[in-house]
Parts: structure tokens; sequence; C-alpha cells
């Protein structure tokens, strides 16, 4: 017997503070609450039906059969939470233009939940969608939800989950990615942030600062004040890149490419062009910046950066079914 098919789509996200540390590695509980914005380009459309007849789930990614550790262990958490017994059948497609490189886990695991949570029979709240979304991923906790979102640590299973901070974004915020490599990253986040809460010196540090950025970011994000949101979020990133450089042993995700773009943008900057960097647990650089500078932007990264590599978003929506 075959359950209903739902279909959903959920959007990635880029933290402007970053969450970077598990306190409770299998419920993925946070170090420090993190805040994001949820981009309209990158999203990821996932079926999910259950099949009596299936021996195991089967996972396709992009038409092609695969395995996923990370989508075998949340089907696993999603039948003990559901009470559903039969197997899945999960079709999944990422829609990420140009070079990918960009596809997140956070996209994923939102759309994954949304659809099997509702073909095993179970209609969540969002609270609860969020809750569900990070036993997958992390960031996907905040992919619930469109605009400016705040995953809120709290301490256990029933705390932790994402608030909407501001859903509708409607004052002038881009980001540019800039795809550096599409190659899987060589340190996955959960190993790079499970050695860095075990080894660097600065991880107490790095709670309490992110505390505070938190804190500035909600205060900035209020006053809609572009260069204060740019300036947290840039010097967010670079704190959690000195912890992986402080880390033992240490690590980076930065490429020589990431460098120039970081350059780049700080010399636009000194030439009153007001664009802010920030980076994730890779080399690709995502560019904040307001719409009256794209093509100033754009035009200083063509030289090193060609047309496909450059791709332009803007804040996008939450997750929902959709009709496929
Ligand atoms: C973030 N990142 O806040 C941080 C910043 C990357 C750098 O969340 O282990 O795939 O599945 O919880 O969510 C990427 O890590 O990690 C991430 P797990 P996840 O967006």
């Amino acid at each position: 017997m075959q359950s209903p098919k739902y279909t959903a789509r959920a959007h990635t996200n880029i933290a402007l503070i970053k969450y970077w540390g598990k306190l409770d590695q299998d419920l993925i509980i946070p170090m420090n609450s993190s805040l994001s914005l949820t981009l309209d380009k990158f999203y990821t459309d996932t079926s999910v039906f259950f099949d009596s007849t299936l021996k195991q789930d089967i996972f396709r990614l992009n038409n092609k059969e695969s395995s996923s550790l990370k989508v075998t262990h949340f089907m696993k958490v999603l039948r003990e939470k559901t009470g559903e017994t039969r197997f899945a059948m999960i079709n999944s497609e990422n829609h990420v233009p140009s070079a990918a490189g960009l596809a997140s886990s956070a996209s994923a695991f939102a759309a994954l939940a949304l659809a099997a949570s509702r073909a095993a029979g179970l209609v969540l709240d969002s609270r609860s969608l969020s809750r569900l979304a990070r036993r997958g991923s992390g960031s996907a906790t905040r992919s619930i939800y469109g605009g400016f979102v705040e995953w809120q640590q709290g301490s256990d299973d029933a705390t932790s989950y994402a608030v909407p901070f501001e859903e509708n974004v409607a004052w002038d915020l881009s980001m540019i990615a800039v795809v550096i490599s599409a190659k899987q990253k060589k340190i996955s986040s959960s190993v790079g942030m499970q050695r860095v809460v075990a080894t660097s010196p600065y991880y107490s540090a790095w709670r309490k600062t992110a505390a505070q950025d938190l804190a500035a970011m909600k205060k900035a994000i209020k006053k809609r004040d572009f260069r204060q949101v740019g300036t947290i979020a840039e010097e967010n990133a670079m704190k959690m890149h000195a912890l992986n450089a402080s880390a033992h042993p240490h690590f980076s995700y930065f490429e020589p490419a990431s460098l120039q773009v970081m350059k780049i943008v700080a010399d636009l900057r000194s030439n009153g062009i007001f664009c802010y960097y920030t980076l994730d647990a890779g080399p690709n650089v995502k560019i904040i910046c307001q719409n009256k500078d794209i093509q100033t932007i754009l035009a200083a990264l063509a030289p090193s950066f060609s047309q496909e590599r450059l791709v332009v978003a803007g804040p996008g929506p939450g997750v929902k079914l959709i009709d496929k």
C-alpha cells in the first residue's frame, strides 16, 4: 500500500550570524543561536511517498539513485516520531543556477521534513517542522521560514527551533554568490565544527561574541541599517573562520580565489561601494550588497570570474507544499 505523495519546496539560507558547534551531536542542538537570510535563487524540491512493498528507503537526487547517511538517519528519526512503519520513495531535485557548489543541506532537509511528515499523515506547525528539520541538518532548522530567520539555540529537542525575524524583507538587500568551486569539501561542516569545539582555545570567546553579534544584528535589521548588517555579518564570518585556523589540526575552507574576492570587496568598499562578504564551510563567497551596486560589483568581478560563476539572489520564501 502506498501513502499519498507530497512535494515540498524549500530555499537555502545563508547565515549572517553563523552556527558553528554542537552541544548535542544526535539532536543537533547548537552551541550558539544563529541568524540567516533565506535566498530566492537556490532551492530543493522533494517528493515523498511511503510504500509497503519497499525494503528500504530509496533516495533519488537529481534523477540519480543516491545514498546519504544523513537521509537514512533522518528517515529513521521521522518514522520514530510519526509511527510510520513503511519505507519511502524520496525524489529530490536541487535547483541551483550555473556551476553548482551552492546546493545545501539546509534546503534539502527543510523540504524533506515537510514532504515526509505530510506523507506520513502528520500536519506539523512551523515550529515542530523546524525542530524536525533540525534533526537532518542544523542549517535546515532555519529554512522553514523566509527572509531573516533566527535559530534560537535552546537546550534540548523541545526548545531548539527557528523563529521568523523578518519574513518579508521589503528593503534593499541582495547577495551575489561567487562560485569558486563546486567540489565536495574535504572537511564536512560536522567534522569541522566538532574539531573546533574540541580543540580551539578561542571557542568560549566565540560563543560570547556570537551572542553579542546576534543582538547587534537584530538591532541593525530592525533599523534597516544596511552597513551595520554587512559589517556585523562579515566580522562574524571571519571569527568563525578564525576558529578553524586555531583548531588542532588547523584547517581552512578558503581557496586563493576566495581571498581574491574578499580583496575585491574590500577595495570596492574603500571606493565607497558598500558591500560585504561572508563564507560558509567552503570556498564560495557570498557578497552582501544593495541593488544599486550590483552592476558595479559584477563589473569588478568580471575580469576574474565568468558570468555563470556569479549568481545574484534576493530574499526568498519559507518551505511550502507544491503540486508536482
Ligand atoms: C550556518 N554552516 O550557520 C553554518 C555556518 C556552515 C557555516 O550550518 O552538521 O550542514 O548538518 O548540522 O547545517 C552548515 O552545516 O551542519 C552550516 P550539520 P550543516 O549556516
